[in-house]
């Protein structure tokens, strides 16, 4: 089958004609932001999963790195719209990204033009087909998550993923599905690619965005879907062996959806399956991505 087309700096270019000079600034300094969204084939036809809060996360992320793209997030939801109608694909992963181009070489990017693209692709489960069902064995990693004033967490920039992949093998290597992340000071910070939640008494924690977390858009749906359940959801200094005590720990994402935990360091969490809490708010969720229900107006149909 044809590969989907990709839309680069306002028009769109056959997939295998997206390409970029070796001296791209981006491919030196990592000097790129980008976002990940999802489309689903609903009962009601395909739609975009939160299509203006990932546009408005991509234009943050590129104010943060003083890169102005040259779109207005209506422009963006609207390339991203036209990106997935173009593919015919009912439902994909996209990859809205903006990047520092060939320009003046060394470290300063004000200089170096601001390309932009949207790319989409068919995207399974991430942590694996059982995953979403039975949950992932996963670590604590190794690794801690950037400090404070390091590299801008709610900024989703491509540098900040050198980390992430230090934890990504990290976890691998060892035979686990996924890594958590400590901050500097040593409490619960989030995934990889994830943030993370805990159930304790009926209670959700989840890491503050203080803590160098990505504030994720699967993250702030789940605690929308949470309320409305009338479930208390607290931002939560999360200490780590309050971990192995937890009922339930779950991953969010656009990639993960709701990943429920089964076990972390080895140590299984509440009864080693997937919990009540986690499934209640992961059915919340599919029956908005699957079935087309939008009480929170967060679906944009193609
Ligand atoms: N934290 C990190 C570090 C992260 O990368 C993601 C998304 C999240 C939290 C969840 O954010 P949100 O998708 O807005 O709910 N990670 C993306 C990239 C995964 C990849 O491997 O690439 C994703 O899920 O699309």
């Amino acid at each position: 089958m044809k590969k989907p087309d990709i839309w680069v700096d306002g028009s769109f270019v056959r997939h295998e004609d997206a390409t970029f000079h070796v001296l791209t600034h981006a491919l030196h300094y990592g000097t790129s932001v980008f976002e990940g969204t999802r489309c689903y084939k609903t009962e009601k036809g395909s739609a975009i999963f939160r299509n203006p809060e990932h546009m408005q996360r991509l234009l943050d992320s590129g104010r943060i790195y003083r890169m102005d793209l040259g779109y207005s997030r209506e422009e963006l939801e609207e390339a991203a719209v036209e990106t997935v109608r173009r593919s015919g694909l009912e439902a994909c992963y996209l990859r809205p990204i903006a990047f520092r181009g060939v320009g003046p070489m060394g470290v300063n990017p004000l200089n170096n033009p601001v390309r932009v693209v949207i790319a989409v692709w068919e995207w399974g489960a991430y942590l694996g087909p059982e995953a979403l069902e039975h949950g992932v064995d996963v670590h604590v990693s190794s690794w801690n998550r950037m400090a404070p004033n390091t590299f801008p967490s709610m900024a989703k920039a491509g540098g900040n993923y050198l980390n992430a992949g230090l934890v990504k093998m990290d976890a691998v290597l060892n035979g686990y599905s996924e890594g958590i992340m400590l901050t500097v000071n040593g409490h619960v910070g989030e995934g990889s690619g994830e943030n993370l939640f805990l159930v304790k008494d009926g209670v959700l924690h989840t890491a503050p965005v203080a803590l160098s977390i990505l504030p994720g858009i699967t993250r702030h749906s789940i605690i929308r879907l949470a309320e409305d359940m009338g479930l208390t959801v607290k931002e939560s200094l999360i200490p780590r062996e309050a971990l192995y005590i937890a009922d339930e720990v779950f991953f969010t994402g656009t990639a993960a959806e709701v990943t429920p935990i089964r076990s972390i360091d080895k140590h299984v969490i509440g009864s080693g399956k997937r919990g009540p809490i986690t499934e209640k708010l992961q059915t919340a969720l599919f029956d908005i991505l699957h079935r087309g229900q939008d009480p929170h107006g967060w679906l944009t149909f193609v």
